[in-house]
């Protein structure tokens, strides 16, 4: 009886002590260095729902490489890190990607889903912050809910390295991205054509001509100082706006539309439509649309809307871009793309209003 007891004991014991620390010794062993001497960090990747990437914060040292081992244990997921180059499509259910890293920039670096996972994909991203040589303690934000919190870059862990490069053209300009903008006084007939626009050999004023300075103004205005020009007398409107296009999209190479096209696939469509007018299925039922007020537009913007977008400057669009809609679901992209891509997207943005 005693002697039974005793052994019931240990195998409790056993199980109490044992197991936890062959648990314990099981993950240590999965995290120690490759026969390579490259340390392996694990991350899982899951619908957001399900906890999105686990982890989505870690720390890793200027100059260290360290193999990512991504796994997936539910759909197709894909990986990006941008600010580290690293670009994973397709991570099927069961089977682990992996890649090596070895940052050498101290920063914080977004990463995030490419594929549409389910309707809160856009939300299953995460953070790795890269130390230098004297690790500062990790004081970064909690796991948010609003869709900037993961990646604002607010709070103590300080800015997130942005994937493009100084400060963005609409911060620069101090431009208010939140402020009411009124439509465009002047809208085209017909669809504008940059062939057309082309074809018509006019002379652009200088603040047309650059596209630095070009990206300040609106289309809408921009037409209207066409219109006003005298050596433009002899044109129709239409002829005027084919003008305008031509000038938005003259200096875009084929090469940079097409980047623009496919990102616009992978991060748009789900919710502004692969039309643009703003009618995909992940638009519908975001978060913020019910708290939003009754003036505002419901829903992802329609990019066919010459009202709206033509009153927009590219410096106004790369701040939604960037930044996202506070509390609207239009999520941020700021961490993701670099300048050129920022600039691509935005001229792909174009071509929903001005033709070839
Ligand atoms: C989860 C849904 C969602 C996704 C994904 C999304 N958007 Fe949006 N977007 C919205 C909503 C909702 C709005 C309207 C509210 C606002 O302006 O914040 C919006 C507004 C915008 C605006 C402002 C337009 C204007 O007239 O002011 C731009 C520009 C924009 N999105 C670009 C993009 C681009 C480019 C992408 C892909 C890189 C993208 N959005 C991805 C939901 C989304
Ligand atoms: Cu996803």
């Amino acid at each position: 009886m005693q002697r039974r007891d005793r052994f019931a004991l240990l195998v409790i014991l056993a199980i109490l002590l044992v197991l936890p620390s062959f648990l314990l010794g099981y993950q240590v062993w999965r995290q120690q260095p490759t026969a390579a001497g490259i340390r392996i960090v694990n991350i899982a990747a899951r619908v957001p729902e399900q906890g999105g990437f686990s982890p989505d914060r870690l720390t890793l040292r200027a100059g260290e490489t360290v193999r990512l081992r991504i796994s997936s244990p539910d759909v197709v997921h894909g990986l990006t890190i941008p600010g580290l180059g690293v670009n994973v499509d397709e991570i099927y259910p069961g089977t682990v990607v992996e890649v090596d890293v070895t940052p050498d920039k101290p920063g914080r670096y977004a990463f995030a889903c490419t594929r549409w996972c389910g309707v809160d994909h856009w939300r299953m991203r995460g953070v790795i912050e890269v130390t230098g040589l004297t690790p500062r303690p990790p004081s970064l934000p909690g796991k948010g809910v609003g869709e900037r919190s993961p990646l604002a870059g607010e709070g103590a862990g300080g800015m997130l390295t942005s994937a493009g490069g100084d400060v963005p053209l609409y911060q620069q300009l101090g431009i208010d991205i939140d402020a009411m903008r009124h439509a465009a006084q002047v809208t085209p007939a017909t669809r504008p054509s940059i062939g057309v626009g082309a074809e018509l050999n006019a002379a652009l004023p200088p603040e047309l001509a650059d596209p630095a300075r070009r990206r300040t103004r609106t289309p809408a205005g921009a037409f209207q100082t066409l219109r006003a020009d005298l050596a433009n007398a002899a044109l129709s409107d239409d002829d005027v706006w084919s003008l305008v296009a031509w000038a938005w999209l003259k200096d875009v190479k084929p090469a940079a539309l097409a980047r623009g096209q496919t990102l616009y696939a992978r991060d748009c469509a789900a919710c502004h439509g692969p039309d643009g007018k703003g009618k995909g299925p992940a638009g519908v039922n975001l978060p913020g649309m019910a708290k939003m007020e009754p003036v505002m537009p419901k829903g992802p913007s329609d990019f066919t809307d010459a009202g709206a977008m033509l009153a927009a400057s590219d410096a106004l669009l790369q701040g939604k871009l960037l930044r996202g809609g506070m509390g609207t679901g239009m999520p941020e992209f700021g961490a993701l793309y670099s300048d050129e891509e920022q600039w691509a997207m935005i001229a792909y943005l174009r071509t929903f209003l001005f033709g070839k």
